[in-house]
């Protein structure tokens, strides 16, 4: 029985088909591992199940022990796991694809609507239980007959501009490549983040988070946005300057912002938690019972498959 790191608690259903198929070395603290605790609980396993919490960068995956095979990573995004290094040493490293493309895609409709209606200052307002309704009271921008650009037209982004079509939205986007018409269904292709984002009264990134994109959300970028832009982040914190993205809530360029993901989370910039046009939620993407057991269920298939000698359907590298 080939032996597997699982470096976080996985769900019941989960941990009961991983325990059946491998032997499996479990972490029953539930906390990240450090560098070093990585390194040493993989030393005799075959394979490592980890989340998109534990990172592996070069220098960890150097020192990984070369009975380590495979990286399973639960999640969609991989940008915690140097894959070139994993290539170089032999490694393969698969992610959990599809399976929380419907989940994340609602959390991106949340964090625009919960931006743009100014969910947080409403829920603090409701909490006094004494508010003081008036017309102009706490008013909000509206999504029908708005313009969203999405920023990243793989599976989530195009899950989220089939959710906005049925707010009223018009779809613009830009990706590395123009989609084709059965995928497109009547959204705009824009070559270049200035064309995308000049039209895009509603932002939202759904990119995967590579040395392309980290701060493509930057001072000069985000001043391409119209005057008082919404923006929502369901993909990952490196996307955003954050620095230049508080100047512009400051100063009103930026109506509201969306946020589910950090760099450096879980901490969050001190600055952000000061700010009342701010609309955020803990990581919550694809946290869904139904998802989180696909997830599991998918990084369990992708690490059977390769002990079976074959290529695993989520192979990244
Ligand atoms: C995970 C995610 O919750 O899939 C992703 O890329 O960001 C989330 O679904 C997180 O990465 C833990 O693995």
């Amino acid at each position: 029985m080939k032996k597997i790191l699982v470096t976080r608690n996985l769900l019941p259903e989960n941990e009961e088909r991983v325990k059946k198929l491998f032997d499996a070395k479990l972490n029953k603290a539930d906390n990240i591992l450090s560098a070093e605790e990585l390194i040493n609980q993989s030393k005799d396993c075959d394979g490592i199940l980890c989340i998109g919490g534990n990172k592996f960068d070069k220098a960890i995956i150097d020192q990984l022990s070369s009975s380590v095979k495979i990286i399973a990573n639960y999640a969609v995004g991989y940008n915690n796991v140097d894959v070139d290094a994993a290539k170089q040493k032999g490694i393969v490293v698969t992610n959990t694809p599809e399976v929380l493309t419907d989940a994340t895609a609602d959390i991106s409709i949340l964090l625009l609507l919960g931006a743009s209606r100014r969910a947080y200052e409403g829920r603090k307002h409701a909490e006094t239980q004494s508010w003081n309704w008036s017309t102009n009271f706490l008013m909000g921008k509206q999504m029908s007959n708005k313009k969203l650009g999405i920023l990243g037209m793989g599976r989530i982004g195009r899950a989220v501009a089939q959710r906005a079509r049925g707010f009223g939205m018009e779809i613009h986007y830009h990706n590395r490549s123009k989609l084709s018409p059965d995928l497109e269904l009547g959204a705009t292709y824009h070559d270049n983040i200035k064309s995308l984002f000049s039209q895009s009264d509603f932002l939202s990134i759904n990119c995967p988070a590579t040395a392309e994109t980290t701060n493509l959300l930057n001072e000069e970028t985000i001043n391409f946005l119209p005057d008082k832009a919404v923006v929502a982040n369901a993909a990952r914190g490196d996307i955003i300057d954050d620095a230049a993205m508080i100047k512009a809530m400051k100063s009103g360029k930026i109506f509201a912002l969306g946020l589910d993901v950090y760099n450096g989370e879980p901490k969050i910039n001190e600055e952000y938690l000061q700010l009342d046009n701010l609309f955020l939620l803990p990581h919550l993407g694809s946290s869904t019972k139904r998802t989180r057991i696909d997830m599991g269920d998918r990084a369990i298939d992708n690490l059977e498959t390769f002990f079976s000698g074959k290529t695993p359907l989520d192979k990244v590298n």
